[in-house]
Parts: structure tokens; sequence; C-alpha cells
């Protein structure tokens, strides 16, 4: 019988970056001397590079053009204008402020609107997000729904936030304490999960009830938007870009990492309706980012976000970019490994407490399996995980977190299905042997933010 034509990538292959596969003997001597922490490895030194979908996106010719096209005035650049008109088709947010990149648009943001003691709810925070509203002396509440901590339960929006828990916070520490309510799209500590648009309606409306602003955390708006189409009753007929307007509708501005869904690999910005939250903002970026018509970004890279941010919404690449993180996911689960299902946008959740249950938590299993990753296959990924997490400032002990695990992050536009084959492969043929696999214990650990610089030994050696 005849058969479909399979969808492949749509684009072709025109600029190519040579990486090199190390041997076993070189990646032993390679992690032992970055104290078996990944963060550390020289990027030479792996194969295949899952650590973050951050910064790590091919633009397209498109882009590549536009940074010729960069006008480097300090003040009024073309390329600003541009961005902002293609922010306002696309979101629908007026007043735009371009940053470095997406915790600059968080720091504008919560220096304006957090005060001491202020209480921000989020379906979950971002650890960069967190980390902002806590310089603020604020305290970030997750309220995403109960099943986000349950990694094999295949529901479709695990990323939404539960009104109800909403409306608790609200009654328990008053709405006057809430300057903000955030969602982050999609949930990237929760694995990657889409928040539906009922979801996002329903919280708007608790919102508009007690009068309080919602922000979208926007770094992976196509790829939520995508899913909405997917997956959401009503949405099947809707363009991308549709999905896209009707999202940011319900929202009063966002903070944007472009490194992500604007497809580059520097820049951000913070979008917003208000005139004079935006007047307020604008004092406050010309301090820590730049004038506000550069925001700490040359002219060039504003317009490779602009031109990014156009390319991102296009179904043909959605479809191929989260086909390949699927591709992954269905390697893995055919194979019987414990992935959080289902798979994210952005990337494959290993499921690592259930990967290695011999491994005590505090010998960190998560940590231990990205380690044995970058021994088989080169292959570099982020422990979410225990190390992550860190300590409790009172008790000093570590704060676990709900699930321990390990992140395949995939580059947009950068790796082929073969390189994810080899990916499976590593993972199936750890997973085969992974009675084997030992724990680490600290030889190095920094008071805050650990995992950038800890150090490790594995457990039984000397
Ligand atoms: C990632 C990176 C950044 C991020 C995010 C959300 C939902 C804001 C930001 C900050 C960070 C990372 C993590 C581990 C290893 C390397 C890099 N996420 N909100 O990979 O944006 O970085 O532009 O300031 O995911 O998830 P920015």
């Amino acid at each position: 019988m005849e058969q479909h034509l399979p969808l492949a990538e749509p684009y072709r292959i025109k600029v190519v970056e040579p990486i090199r596969m190390t041997s076993r003997e070189e990646r032993e001597m390679l992690i032992r001397q970055a104290g078996y922490n990944p963060f550390l490895l020289p990027s030479e030194a792996v194969y295949i590079d899952l650590l973050t979908d951050s910064g790590t996106s091919a633009m397209s010719d498109r882009q590549w053009a536009g940074m010729m096209v960069g006008d480097e005035a300090y003040a009024g650049s073309r390329n600003f204008y541009h961005l902002q008109a293609v922010v306002e088709e696309l979101m629908g947010f007026k007043y735009v402020i371009p940053t470095h990149q997406g915790r600059a648009a968080e720091n504008i943001l919560f220096t304006v609107m957090l005060h001491e003691g202020n209480v921000v709810p989020n379906n979950m925070h971002f650890d960069t997000t967190k980390a902002h509203v806590l310089h603020k002396h604020g305290r970030p509440v997750d309220l995403v729904i109960d099943a986000a901590y349950e990694p094999g339960l295949p529901l479709p929006f695990k990323g939404n936030m539960n009104p109800a828990k909403l409306e608790a916070l609200i009654a328990q520490v008053g709405r006057e304490n809430i300057p903000i309510v955030m969602l982050t799209l999609t949930c990237n500590s929760g694995g990657g999960q889409p928040v539906s648009m009922a979801n996002i309606r329903e919280v708007r409306e608790v919102c508009r009830r007690y009068g309080l602003p919602l922000f979208l955390d926007a770094c992976r708006f196509a790829e939520n938007a995508y899913f909405i189409k997917q997956r959401e009753e009503g949405y099947r007929d809707k363009t991308v870009r549709e999905i896209v307007k009707e999202i940011f509708s319900y929202a009063d501005g966002c903070t944007m990492s472009a490194k992500k869904d604007a497809l580059v690999n520097i820049g951000g910005f913070l979008a917003l309706r208000d005139q004079d939250l935006y007047q307020k903002c604008s004092v406050w970026a010309v301090l820590f980012e730049g004038f506000p018509t550069y925001g700490g970004l040359a002219g060039r890279d504003m317009e490779a976000m602009a031109r990014g941010l156009t390319e991102v919404v296009d179904e043909a690449y959605l479809a191929s970019r989260i086909g390949q993180v699927r591709y992954l996911a269905e390697q893995l689960t055919a194979a019987g490994i414990p992935i959080v299902q289902p798979p994210g946008g952005h990337a494959v959740y290993l499921d690592a407490g259930a990967f290695l249950p011999h491994i005590p938590r505090d010998q960190f299993p998560a940590w231990a399996l990205t380690v044995a990753l970058y021994l088989e296959g080169g292959v570099r990924a982020v422990e979410i995980g225990t190390v992550l997490a860190g300590r409790n400032p009172e008790t000093g002990a570590h704060d676990y977190p709900r699930l321990d695990l390990v992140r395949l992050a995939i580059p947009r536009r950068v790796y082929t299905d073969r390189h994810m084959d080899v990916v499976a492969r590593a993972v199936i043929n750890i997973y085969s042997r992974r009675d084997q696999i030992r724990g680490l214990c600290f030889t190095y650990e920094a008071p805050v933010l650990r995992h950038f610089t800890a150090r490790f030994k594995p457990v039984d050696a000397a």
C-alpha cells in the first residue's frame, strides 16, 4: 500500500558548524576535570548539546540578512520600530522595551511593581523569576495543578494554574498584597507543559474580579499556541497567529526571553498595554539596560528578533519543532524509559527518581544521570533536581524538590533527527545498565546557585 510521505524539516541547511564525537577515554578525563559538572565542560568537549534551548537557535538567512541592516543609532533605531510593530501586530501590546535577555525584563517589571512582603502567584516560577521576586523581598508562590507533579500522567495541559488555589491565596494574603499574577508559557519547571486557552481565560477572570493585572512569561508562547491548536477543542481551525493574538488579549503585558521563541542568540523585551506603566518602566530601563529604543541590544539584534518573531509562528516550523521533541520522546517511551508525559514543547524530561531508584536523593540521582549521559554519548543535559533546588536557608538541609529530573532541551533548527537517534540510543544504553550508575557527593559547593560551580566525585571514589 502507498504510504504518506514523511514530514521533513521545512528548511535546508546552508551553513554548518562542525562538531566532534570524543572517545570514551577523553570524556572520562574531561568530565573528571570538570568536577563531574556538565556546566564546567568546554562546549567543544560536547557532541550534542542539550543543556538549553535558550540562545542556541540557528537563525535563518532572513535573520542574518537583517543583521546587515542594523541601524545603530543610540535613539530611534529603525529596527526598534520594526520590533515594536511586529510585537504589536502579533501580541497586541503597544509598548515595548527591548532588554538584553528575559531576566532583565523581569528586573524592570518587578522593580516597578513589587514591594517588600508582596506575593506573586505563577503556575510555576522559573528560577530567574523566582530569584527576582525574592530579590525584591517578595514571596513567589506556585499554583500549578497537582497533576504537574505526576510525571507519568499524560494530560494535555499540565501547565495550567489551579484557579481555586489562586482564589484561596487571594483570600489568605489579601488582594492588596498581590501586585501581579503571572503565567509561564509553556511551564518550563513543570516539563515544558502548555497552558490551555480556557485556563488563561479562567485566570484572567479571577484577576478581573479582584482587579489584579495578569502578566505572561512568554518565552515559549508559540510552542504553547501550537499545543492549543493541536489539543484544545475549538482551536483546530484557527491559525497559530490567531491563537497567539487571543492568548495575549487576556494579558496586561509580558516578559520575553527572545532567546527561545524569537529564534535569536541574545535578546528579550518587556511588552505592556498601559502607557503609565510603560513610562514608569522606561525610567528603570534606562538605568539597567540603556535608552528605551535599544535596551542593551544592538540595532541588528532587534532586527533579528523582529524577524524571528514572525518566523516562529510559521506552522510548518512548529510542526517540525514540536515533532522533533516528540520523535525523541517516542523512542524513549517505546524503550520503557520513565519520562515526564506528555513530552514538552522544548524538551524531554527524564524522571531520574524512577530511572535510578537505587541512588539515594542526597547522592543526586538526576545529576548522576547527566554525567552518565555525557560519558555514554557526549550528550550534555541539565539536572532539574536536588542540586539545582539548593538548600533551605533556615535549616541548611537540601531543599528536596518534588521531582528529580534531567532535561534534554532541544535547540531550535540546530540538530537533525539523526542526532536525536544518538541521544535516544545513549539513554537506552545507560538504562540497560542503570544499576551500575553511582551517586555523587560534593567536593565543592557554593553557598548560592550551587549548580553552576559545584564540583563532585563519585561516592565510592577515594
Ligand atoms: C532555560 C533558560 C530561561 C528562562 C525561562 C523562563 C520560563 C525566564 C527565563 C530567563 C535558562 C537556563 C537553564 C539551565 C541551563 C541554561 C539556561 N531559561 N523565564 O534553559 O530568560 O535566560 O533570557 O534571562 O525558561 O530554560 P533569560
